[in-house]
Parts: C-alpha cells; structure tokens; sequence
C-alpha cells in the first residue's frame, strides 16, 4: 500500500478520478475488461441489481447505470481469487485473527462448506450434508430463546422472507438486521410521525422540486448514483442545502465520469448552494432554528398582510400538536440554538428563507442524523420542518432517508424484524399453521447484551459481519466466543467467521450477480430500494464454484434439518421455483404485493403503496404529527462533557463498503495509504498541543468501568468544527460503549462518541 500520503484532494466527485479507481480495482481483481461487460447490465430492468447502495433504479436508465463504488462492489464480488479448503490448510484462525479486514477479504470467494476444527484450530472443508445434521441437532437441542438469526441488508426478498419464517417456526422473534444500527431511527421515528416506516419521496420527485434539503448523507462515496438526479436539479436552478460536520467533496461539486464533454472540459457542477458545518449532534437544535425562524416570518407576514409562510390549510386539516410545537419553538433561546448546533443564527434564517420560497421541498438524510442518542427524535424534528410547509404527500416534495444496504429496506417489509406488532402474525399462523412467538424479539443491541449475559448462545447470520459492525468490539469478542454455536452464510472471509462459537460453521453462498440455477430453471430474486420500488434482478456470471449454493437453497436446508416437516409448506418446491416464494409472499402481504410475479420486471420498479404520499395518515391520531423533541441536549452524557473532551463521528471512506476495505485511498478527503487517522480542526490540535501528522491515543471518555483506547492514529488537519472530529469505521468501534445509542430506536450514537485525545503512549490503560 505505499508510504501513507495526505493532500488535499481539489478535483470534483465523479470525473477522472473515479474512472482511475475503477480500472485499478478491475485489474486487482484480475478481471478482464471484457468483463466488465457485466456492468452493462447492472440496474438495468433485466439485469442485476447493484450489490453496493439501495439508491432507486430509474425506469429509462443511462447507458452505465452504475458508479464508481457500485462498480467496485461487483468487481469485489466477481474476483477470481478464491479461498478453498487449501487456504485454510496454510493458516490458522489464530493466525488470521492477525490479518486486517482487507487482508481478509481480499484473499476471495470461499468455495466450501467449512467446519472449525479446534484441534488443528482451522476451518476443514466438511459436506453440506454433515454441516445440516449437526447443525440441524445443535439447533433443536438449544431453547429457542437463545437463539439469533441476524441479517445483512443484502439478502433478497425470497430469501429474507424464508428468514423470517424459519425463526418464527423454531420460536422466536429474534431477527435483528442491519437496519437496527442504521435507519432504525427511521423505522422508529416515521411511523410516529407521518404513519409509515420509510421515506415518501420518489425519484420523479426530483424533476419537479425546487429545493433539497440534505442532512447527514455523503452522496459522493456512498450513493453516487444519486449525483445525477442531483445534477439535474442543480441545472433547473434548484437550490441545495447541506448540513454536515465535513466538507465532503461529493456534496460540493460532481463531474459525471459518464458525460464525455464534462470529462474533456473538466467541467462540474456545484452540488450545495449553501453549505453548514454544524456540530455532531447539533441537528435538533439547527432545524429548531430554521423552524423557529419560519414562524417569525409567518406572524411578521400575517401582521403586515403578506402571504403567509406556513401551509395554514395543510397544517389545520392534517397535522397534530402543531400549536405545542409553536410552543416549543419559541420558548427556544437562539443563544442556546447557536451554542449546540454550532452554526450563526444568520445563517439558519438564511435557510430558512430559502425554504420559505420553495413550493416543493425534498428533505433527504443518512447517518448523520440516525446514529444519535437522540436520532429518533432528530428524524422526528427533520419532518416537523417538512410539515410547516405541507412537504410530505405532494408532488416534489417529500422525505428521504437513504438507505444502505441493497435490500435493507424490503427486509423489514418481509418479516425480519424482531417486533411482532410490525408482521401479520395471524396470516402466517393461518397460511402455515403453526402459533407465531408474539413476545418481541432481540435487536442488535439486545442481541450484544445476551451474548454479554450468556443467553444468547447460538448465533445464525445471513450475511454480514456482525462482530465487526456492532460496538464494543473487543468487549463483545471476547463473550462471542462463549457461545454453543455460531453459523455464517457468506461470500467472503471475514472476521466474524475467526471470532466462533464452540461448533461453528462458514456456508458459502452464491452471489446476487451469479446466475441461480435450480429445478425450474434460473431464477431471478427481488428487492425493495430507497424510494420503495420492488425490483426483479437476474444473475448474469458463472457461479464461483459447484459447492457454493444459493441463499434460498441454504435457508431452506436449515429448515428442513431444524423443523419438524410442516404438510404447509413445501420447502423443496419454494427452491425449486422462486416464483412460488413470490406468491407466498403476496399471500401474506397482497395489498404491497398485488400481482407480484407479473410486475417483477416492471421498468422503475413496482411501486409498494404509501399511505402517506396519498396524505393519508396511519397514526395514532390520524393526522401527521408534530413531536416535541425532549430537550436541545443531544446527548443525554453531553452536560458532563468539558472542553477537553471531543465528539468522535466515525465514518465511511470512499475505498470501503461499511465493514469490507476496497483499499487505503479516501480520495475525496485527501486520504492515501492508511485508515488508521483522526481529522480533527486546527484549533484543537493547538489547543491539544498537537502537531498536523502526529500520533495519538484516542480514549472514551465513559461512565462504566471499561477502558475503550485505540493507539496510534495520525492527526489529519481537516476542515471540521472545533469540538469535533472523526475517523474510521469500523477500526473505531471499539470505542463505542454497547449503551451509547438512540434512546428509543437503540440505533448505536456512531456519531458522536465523547473520547480524549493524547499524544500516543500517554492515554489511560498505556503501560
Ligand atoms: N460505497 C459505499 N456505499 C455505501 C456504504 C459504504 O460503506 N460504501 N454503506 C451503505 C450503508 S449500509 C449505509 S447505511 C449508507 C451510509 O451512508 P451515509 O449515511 O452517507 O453514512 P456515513 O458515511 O456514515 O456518513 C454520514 C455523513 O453524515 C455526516 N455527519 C456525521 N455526523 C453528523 C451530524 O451529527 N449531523 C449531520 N447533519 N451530519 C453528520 C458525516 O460527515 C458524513 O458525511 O451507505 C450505503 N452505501
Ligand atoms: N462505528 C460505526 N459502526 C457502524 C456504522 C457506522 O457508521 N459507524 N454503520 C452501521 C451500518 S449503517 C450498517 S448497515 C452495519 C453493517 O453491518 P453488516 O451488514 O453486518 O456488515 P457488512 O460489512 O455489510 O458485511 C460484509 C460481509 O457480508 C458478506 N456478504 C457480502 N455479500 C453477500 C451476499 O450476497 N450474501 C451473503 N450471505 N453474504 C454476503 C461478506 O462475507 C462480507 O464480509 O454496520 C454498522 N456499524
Ligand atoms: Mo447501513
């Protein structure tokens, strides 16, 4: 990887620099420009759907629906590098508890079913057969409760269903996913607020809006495809306002690598017309602002008889608790407003009057605002500021959480979830026969905390790489290892196969760009995407091996070695044709899934009714509701904080796919060669008496007893707010206590966790 190199990076998101890093990944991945022919057909209405973000697959796609990240994501996928039986006869787990999580993954595809064998301490190649039997007699000796069946948000609508419905046959709703450290708060906090669980904004929307508001999401690295409708939006003349800590390159210019005369004339466009640093965790108090702000505006012109500047008609016929939330609003001191959000009161004025002048409005969002103490309450306060202007449920307008992972969002639309209320337990007990668990289920959190208190004792993962993902690494390594049974349905080698139960089991599995062939021919799985638009996609590549199955094969074999046989449902049938999955699936949800089978290659995708965008409410109280957030604190630690003490966002490099290193380059933020750094401000770095490229220690600063220290990082002068700064993930989870997370949805605070920094060899637990 070279001598680490940092340098401010001046060129625009997109562009030459992105048509480089794909080339390079390609050749590393030894695969031939020939066939990158296969990218041809990603996101295409009857070719594959993009392994990487969950961005909306336009009906009439570009040539190359595809970016530079997504390229890299099936290029990663489709290496021809491969970890058999032989790999693990050269190392030990031990060994490769060494290796870093590039390193890991890097090696390849695994082609075995492989079972831990403590005696020579490495995985051995075993039939999946045996691996079905023991796992099969491991499972029904364990009491249900015990169990956890986590998914990745990768897996497709087939195979998740089948998920679902294996843990709630054996007994448990014990189904956390991916989504409970992402947009859980979203899950959360939507339905409170406007009645469903995911965002109402569609990609037409975009060629009709007149303003983006957009929180907390770095575009340029973690949803490219999204720079195009924001390109177009820019060219209409539609303001863009961005708030976000960093100044992150894809969200102030974008050349489009795929446009040949912007790439000749090195052209690009601006993406944010105004842009605001706030503080991490300074969101609440930055949109009370704005809101704040626009109420003024509002009494000022009804006083001098000017068009009002609320939405009287939308908020009087459809909204709730709007005259408590004006409350709440003006009992806020700007002072205060200005201290914790970190931005001028001119400048929230400044933004709210250009949303004062805008018809339709799309407020769009990511991590910046779920992985917070208080995330629920801050996607709760983002819609407040809709509402005010009748943004949600007219043409234009609208809120958007970007989600992750390509299927995060039609998981929990399927049945993973570990809260009973969110699936139609009654038609599955009808439709199979069998009385679904009611009692509500463990999230990832509560997953940790069980495998911490030893209740957990077996672990099933559908993908992933959770003990790598959650926080508290090093706590949870060590009691992960106390478990019974730890099984992983995988692509690639990472470390939560080195970090095993007692018996435990890597199962590999074909990816959704290989071509499933079963009985009945091959078959095509679904997905939902951000903008709730069910997708069919299609393998196009030879698969990896003759001993890697497919997700639907793999789950069903479980059900078959772990369930007694149920005369309802014909596994066997459901693998042999997915369409038949499909229907059942339609059968449980047939108002979000009418006609399925026929719409699957819809171009654009099969829209999922949203009551919300019809302006109909599903709440408690039938209308759309203001909620008063509790209080400005974003962080309920926060009043113990002293100036000493920093807020850690951790983070996405444009070189990763959450827990899976491409490479070492963050080119957008000037990063070559290394992860291993903290961005910090100028101000604090003097105040620290630091120097630009030192190394220091970064410590929690925490209540309990357990000392969370990562050594040796190198200080990256970076245009960040004083108070704050930010690194890695998920070098850096380790120093986020399991406790630290949203009060409501339990969505881990990766975004604001209270360290020390020290000059290296002087933190608390160095000897
Ligand atoms: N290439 C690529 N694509 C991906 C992924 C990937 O790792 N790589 N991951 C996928 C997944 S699972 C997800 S969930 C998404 C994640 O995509 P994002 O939601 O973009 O997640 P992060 O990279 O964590 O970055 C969050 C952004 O929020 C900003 N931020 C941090 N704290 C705050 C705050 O308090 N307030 C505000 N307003 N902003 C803040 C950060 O500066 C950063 O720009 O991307 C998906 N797509
Ligand atoms: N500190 C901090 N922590 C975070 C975050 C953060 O911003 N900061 N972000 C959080 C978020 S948003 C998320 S979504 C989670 C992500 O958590 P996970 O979804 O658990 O992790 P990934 O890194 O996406 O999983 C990568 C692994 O998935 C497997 N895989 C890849 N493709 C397939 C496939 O097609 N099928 C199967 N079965 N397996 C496959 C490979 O073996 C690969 O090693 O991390 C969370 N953790
Ligand atoms: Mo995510």
């Amino acid at each position: 990887m070279g001598e680490p190199k940092i340098e401010a990076y001046e060129d625009p998101a997109g562009g030459w620099g992105s048509a480089k890093s794909l080339v390079e990944i390609l050749t590393r991945e030894e695969i031939p420009v020939s066939g990158a022919a296969m990218l041809m057909k990603q996101n295409k209405p009857t070719g594959f759907m993009c392994v990487s973000c969950a961005w909306a697959k336009p009906a009439k796609p570009n040539t190359f629906e595809y970016c530079e990240n997504g390229a890299k994501a099936t290029a990663w996928e489709q290496t021809r590098k491969r970890v058999g039986p032989d790999f693990f006869q050269r190392h030990t787990v031990t060994e490769l508890l060494g290796w870093s999580d590039y390193d890991l993954e890097e090696k390849g595809r695994i082609t075995h079913p492989l079972r831990y064998d403590p005696e020579s301490d490495r995985y051995l190649a075993v039939s999946w057969q045996d691996a079905f039997a023991e796992i099969g007699r491991e499972l029904r000796a364990l009491e249900p409760k015990s169990v956890v069946f986590y998914a990745s948000g990768r897996a497709s609508l087939e195979t998740s269903y089948m998920y679902g419905l294996l843990a709630r046959m054996y007994g448990n709703n014990n189904l956390p996913d991916s989504s409970n450290m992402c947009h859980e708060a979203t899950s959360t906090a939507l339905p409170q607020s406007i009645g469903v669980p995911v965002g109402t904004t569609v990609l037409e929307d975009f060629e009709t809006t007149d303003l983006i508001l957009f929180f907390g999401q770095n575009v340029g690295s973690n949803s490219p495809r999204m720079l195009h409708p924001l390109q177009d939006a820019r060219r209409r003349g539609v303001p863009i306002i961005t708030f976000n800590p960093l100044r992150e390159r894809g969200l102030e210019r974008f050349t489009n690598p795929q446009a040949p005369l912007e790439m000749v004339t090195h052209s690009s466009t601006r993406i944010s017309t105004q842009y605001h640093q706030l503080k991490a965790g300074g969101d609440i108090a930055a949109i009370t602002g704005m809101c704040k702000a626009l109420i003024a505006a509002d009494r000022d012109a009804k006083a001098t008889g000017r068009k009002r500047v609320l939405d009287h008609a939308f908020i009087s016929e459809h909204t709730h608790g709007f005259s408590e939330f004006v409350g709440y609003c003006d009992a806020q001191d700007w002072s205060v407003l200005e201290r914790r959000s970190g931005l001028k009161r001119a400048d929230l004025e400044a933004a709210a009057a250009v949303y004062a002048r805008a018809e339709r409005t799309i407020g769009i969002y990511g991590m910046g605002l779920t992985q917070h103490r208080k995330g629920t309450e801050t996607v709760q306060m983002f819609v407040n500021l809709m509402l005010l202007r009748g943004n949600i449920g007219k043409p234009g307008a609208g809120i958007c959480p970007v989600r992750g992972h390509s299927n995060v969002q039609g998981q929990r639309t399927v049945g993973i979830t570990e809260k009973p209320e969110l699936v139609p337990l009654d038609r599955l007990k009808e439709q199979y026969g069998f009385e679904p668990p009611r009692e509500k289920g463990l999230n990832t959190v509560e997953a940790c905390e069980g495998i911490l208190s030893g209740d957990v004792k077996a672990f099933v993962s559908l993908g992933g790489n959770f003990v790598r993902a959650i926080p508290d690494t090093e706590r949870m390594e060590e009691a992960w290892r106390r478990q019974r049974l730890t099984v992983q349905i995988s692509t690639k080698l990472n470390r939560s196969h080195l970090v095993h139960g007692e018996v435990s089991y890597i199962l590999p599995c074909l990816g959704r760009i290989e071509i499933d062939e079963q009985a009945s021919g091959p078959q095509a799985v679904s997905m939902e995407d951000s903008t709730a638009h069910f997708h069919g996609s299609r393998g196009v590549a030879t698969p990896i091996g003759d001993q890697v199955r497919s997700e639907p094969w793999i789950v069903a074999a479980l059900a078959k070695a772990v369930l007694p046989p149920n005369p309802s449902i014909d596994w066997n049938a459901w693998v042999g044709n997915y369409a038949k999955v499909r229907d059942a699936i339609e059968a449980t949800y047939p108002d979000l899934f009418k006609d399925f089978n026929a719409h699957l290659f819809e171009p654009g995708g099969m829209r999922k009714p949203l009551p919300a965008r019809d302006r109909q409410w599903k709440t408690k109280t039938g209308k759309a509701n203001f909620i008063v957030p509790a209080g400005l604190n974003e962080d309920p630690d926060m009043p113990a904080r002293g100036p000493e003490v920093l807020d850690l966002i951790t983070l996405r490099s444009n070189d990763q796919f959450n827990t899976t290193v491409y490479g070492y380059h963050d080119r957008f933020r000037g990063v070559k060669g290394t992860r291993q750094i903290l961005f910090m401000n100028e101000a604090d770095i003097a105040r620290f008496d630091l120097a630009d490229g030192e190394s220091v220690d970064v410590a929690t600063e925490a209540s309990d007893d357990h000392v969370r220290v990562v050594k040796g990082l190198r200080v990256v002068k970076y245009d960040i707010p004083e108070g704050n700064c930010a690194g890695y993930y998920p070098e850096l989870n380790v120093l986020i206590p399991l406790w630290h997370h949203d009060e409501q949805a339990k969505t881990p605070a990766a975004k604001a966790i209270p360290v020390r920094v020290t000059k290296a060899g002087r933190s608390v637990g160095t000897n």
